[in-house]
C-alpha cells in the first residue's frame, strides 16, 4: 500500500493528533454499519429506532434490537484498524480518541484517551433516577430490563433528537480546536454535530485525513484521502510513520 512522503511526513511524533471513527471502523469486525445495506433490521432503519419517541413508544422493540446489536457484538473482536488506533495512542504523546461508535470495540483494544460522543450500549441508564450502570449480559435476561427501583432502563447511547452529553462535547470541540492533524475513519459524515468537526478542524488549520471504502461529504475538503478498509490501510499507515521516525 502506497502513501505520498508529504502525507507520511505529517505524522509527527510532535503532532496533536485526534482521531475521529465512525461505524466503518467496526465493519471488519462484523458490526453492521448504520447505511450501509446490512443497516437495516426487521426492515426498521436505525434512524427510525434509535430515537426517544420509539423507546417511548414500543420499548420492549428498541430493547429488543439493542439486545440483537449486542448479541452481534459480543460475538465480535477489535479488528487491525482498531488495534493500529490503540497502538497510535501509544505513539502518540499527544492523541485523542472521538467515536460516535456505541460497541466498546476501541476500549476492548486498549484506547484509554477516548470520547463515546454518542455513548455506549453496553450502558444502562435508569429512565427515573438517571443513574447509569453496566450490564455486559446476552442475551437479557428481562426486555424490556429494569432499574431495582422499578423504572425503566434505556439503553445509554444518544438518540435522534437528543443533545449530547455537554461535557463530551466540550472536551471534543477544544481537542478540534487544539489539534493539528485529524484523522478520520469509517464515517459517513452525515450525523450532526460530530459530522462538523472534520469541517471546523480544517478550518482552524489542522491537516485532515479520510480513511474510507468510499467517497463522503467531507472528502472533497480534506488534505489526503485513503480509499480503502480501515482494517488494512491503518496498520500500514501505523508502519510506514514508524519507520520515517527511524531513518
Ligand atoms: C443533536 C447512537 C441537538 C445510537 C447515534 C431533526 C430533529 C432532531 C435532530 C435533527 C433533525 N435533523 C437533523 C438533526 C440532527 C441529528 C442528525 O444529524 N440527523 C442526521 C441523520 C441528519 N443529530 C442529532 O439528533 C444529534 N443530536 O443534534 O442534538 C438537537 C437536539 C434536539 C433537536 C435538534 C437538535 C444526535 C445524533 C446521535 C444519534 N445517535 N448513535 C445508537 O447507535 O444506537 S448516530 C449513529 O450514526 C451512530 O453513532 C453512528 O456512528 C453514527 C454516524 O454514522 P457513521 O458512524 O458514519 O456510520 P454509517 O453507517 O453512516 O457510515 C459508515 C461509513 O463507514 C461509510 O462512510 C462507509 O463507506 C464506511 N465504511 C464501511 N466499511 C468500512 C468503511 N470505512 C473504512 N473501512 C471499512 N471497512
Amino acid at each position: 500500500m502506497e502513501f505520498s512522503d508529504s502525507l507520511i511526513e505529517e505524522f509527527q511524533p510532535s503532532k496533536n493528533l485526534v482521531v475521529l471513527t465512525g461505524a466503518g471502523i467496526s465493519a471488519e469486525s462484523g458490526v453492521p454499519t448504520f447505511r450501509g445495506e446490512d443497516g437495516l433490521w426487521r426492515k426498521h432503519r436505525a434512524e427510525e429506532l434509535a430515537t426517544p419517541y420509539a423507546f417511548q413508544t414500543n420499548p420492549k422493540l428498541i430493547w429488543e434490537w439493542y439486545d440483537w446489536r449486542r448479541g452481534i457484538i459480543a460475538k465480535t473482536e477489535p479488528n487491525p484498524g482498531h488495534t493500529a488506533i490503540a497502538e497510535m495512542e501509544q505513539v502518540f504523546p499527544h492523541f485523542s480518541l472521538i467515536t460516535q461508535n456505541v460497541d466498546g470495540l476501541h476500549r476492548r483494544a486498549g484506547n484509554t484517551k477516548i470520547i463515546e460522543i454518542h455513548g455506549n450500549l453496553w450502558q444502562t441508564r435508569c429512565v427515573r433516577e438517571g443513574k447509569v450502570g453496566e450490564d455486559y449480559r446476552v442475551p437479557l435476561p428481562e426486555i424490556p430490563p429494569k432499574c431495582e427501583c422499578g423504572a425503566l432502563l434505556r439503553p445509554h447511547v444518544v438518540w435522534f433528537g437528543e443533545s449530547l452529553d455537554q461535557e463530551d462535547l466540550a472536551r471534543s470541540y477544544r481537542l478540534i480546536e487544539e489539534c493539528n492533524l485529524l484523522l478520520v475513519v469509517g464515517t459517513s459524515a452525515v450525523v450532526q454535530p460530530v459530522a462538523s468537526f472534520p469541517v471546523e478542524a480544517k478550518r482552524q488549520g489542522a491537516f485532515v485525513v479520510e480513511v474510507n471504502i468510499d467517497s463522503s461529504p467531507i472528502s472533497s475538503l480534506v488534505n489526503g484521502s485513503l480509499l480503502g478498509k480501515a482494517g488494512e490501510i491503518l496498520p500500514a499507515l501505523l508502519g510506514k510513520i514508524k519507520g520515517s521516525w527511524s531513518t
